[in-house]
């Protein structure tokens, strides 16, 4: 079982059981002593940290919904945002590469057939390969039934034109999920289809590694598609559903940027924490003003909420929000309010963590040899990725409406 409810009178109990400890630690212990101690270096140089994905796939904290009957170790979204919140303590940019491999997965968790499961999730289990998901474009990023590569059909094959933007892992990729319209004129829930794209096919173009304010060991770039020619096969579910494909995918990876925004949130906590104990102004530790004591308490209020808030509970749960919605998801329920709910509120706390911490850290807090102007430039993204925060509140309100209506 996922998790455990020792109910009694009026108290209910909730605990990791002991694989989940075992993976949170694993996770831990190889952000501190791998990922922090490099962090800084791919930040400057922005390189790509192959060797630390590399280590970390090894360990099989990559890729880890991937069932077992494909060589995967098939953990659900609660067991793998305990792994996103320590992967992302160490850095949110190493994070971002890892996580976007389970991202482009998603669509084929969803609806992926046996034999593109074998093939294509099967090949990130024998080597450290990464893969990307392609749906937002230059013109339309939250609008995503407005984008316009499109796929048509010729023969038994889809002929796939357009361009993308913004694709994590888009210049390292094995492999693409990518989103076209192959229906002018329906509506979105079945003008489009996701198709699994060989990186290698030709008419691929990858653009430039996009240099970016934060998270910058990712690689994010622009991707074309000029006459890309995709077999039937490739069609992940069926033609038409890509929109819903696409967006289930968040189900998944929603629950588990709000565990690493946690993780960042964590981090800038730990690090403002540790300096106001040692930095003295005015005869005492910083740390004695109240008003530097004070914001740091605002941050752990940010960062137990976005893990351990209980107001929103249905089903008795008695999960965190980024774990009720994994855990919703992990019980086939559906969580896409709380996904959002969960994102919504992580990303903000991520960044008014980040925020805080410079300001605790005063000049110091501006400059590249201290640690935490790097999580405040890395915390900003996660208000913009994978759904802004205004389309977050936009689905949340939705489902507000939706409930009354119905
Ligand atoms: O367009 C939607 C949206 O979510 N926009 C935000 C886009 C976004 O999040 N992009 C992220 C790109 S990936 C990324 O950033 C990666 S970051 C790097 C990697 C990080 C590591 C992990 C929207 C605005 C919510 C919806 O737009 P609309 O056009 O209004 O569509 P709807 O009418 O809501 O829906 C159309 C049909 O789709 C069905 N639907 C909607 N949501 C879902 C979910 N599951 C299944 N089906 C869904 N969640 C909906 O029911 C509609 O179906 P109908 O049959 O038409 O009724
Ligand atoms: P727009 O959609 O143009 O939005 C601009 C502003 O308007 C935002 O503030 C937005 O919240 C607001 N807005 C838009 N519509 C509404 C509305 N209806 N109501 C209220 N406010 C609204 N995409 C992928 O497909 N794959 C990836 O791997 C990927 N990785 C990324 C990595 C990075 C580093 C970045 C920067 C982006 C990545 N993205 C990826 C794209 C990302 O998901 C989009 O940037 C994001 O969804 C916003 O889209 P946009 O940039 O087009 O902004």
């Amino acid at each position: 079982a996922i998790r455990s409810f020792a109910t009694t009178t009026g108290s209910i109990n909730f605990s990791l059981n002991e694989v989940q400890k075992e993976f949170q630690e694993l996770a831990r212990n190889f952000s501190h002593e791998v990922i922090a101690p490099n962090a800084a270096h791919y930040d400057k140089t922005g390189e790509f940290p192959t060797e630390i994905i590399k280590k970390a796939w090894e360990l099989g904290l990559v890729n880890t919904h991937i069932p077992q009957e494909y060589g995967g170790i098939g953990l659900g979204v609660l067991d793998s945002s305990l792994i996103s919140e320590e992967i992302a303590w160490g850095c949110t940019g190493i994070q971002t590469a890892i996580e976007a491999n389970g991202l482009a997965e998603a669509p084929l968790l969803i609806a992926g057939n046996k034999e593109q499961n074998k093939k294509y999730l099967g090949r990130m289990t024998e080597e450290p390969l990464m893969a990307a998901y392609c749906v937002t474009e230059p013109g339309a990023g939250s609008d995503v039934a407005g984008i316009s590569t499109r796929a048509e059909k010729k023969g038994d094959k889809w002929v796939i034109n357009g361009q993308k933007m913004w694709i994590t892992n888009g210049g390292k990729a094995n492999w693409y999920f990518v989103l076209a319209r192959t229906d002018p004129n329906a509506k979105p829930g079945s003008a489009f289809t996701g198709f699994i794209v060989d990186a290698n096919t030709p008419g691929i173009t990858v653009g430039r590694k996009e240099i970016n304010m934060g998270q910058r060991a990712s690689d994010t770039r622009g991707i074309s598609f000029e006459n890309v020619v995709v077999p039937e096969e490739n069609v992940i579910g069926t033609a038409g559903k890509g929109f819903k494909i696409a967006m289930a995918a968040f189900d998944i990876t929603r629950p588990l940027i709000a565990a690493a925004a946690v993780g960042l949130a964590r981090r800038a906590l730990e690090e403002a924490t540790r300096y106001s104990l040692e930095r003295r102004t005015m005869g005492k530790p910083i740390f004695e003003h109240q008003s530097i004591a004070f914001i740091l308490a605002d941050i752990a209020i940010g960062i137990e909420s976005a893990r351990n808030m209980r107001i929103l509970n249905v089903h008795q749960s008695n999960a965190s929000t980024f774990q009720q919605a994994s855990w919703l998801h992990d019980q086939g329920e559906k969580n896409t309010f709380y996904a959002s709910i969960a994102k919504a509120l992580a990303s903000d706390v991520a960044v008014n963590s980040a925020n805080m911490a410079v300001q605790v850290f005063g000049g110091n807090g501006f400059n590249t040899e201290y640690p935490v102007e790097k999580l405040y430039r890395d915390s900003k993204i996660f208000q913009i990725y994978e759904g802004t925060s205004q389309i977050q509140r936009l689905i949340i309100s939705r489902h507000l409406a939706d409930n009354v209506a119905n």
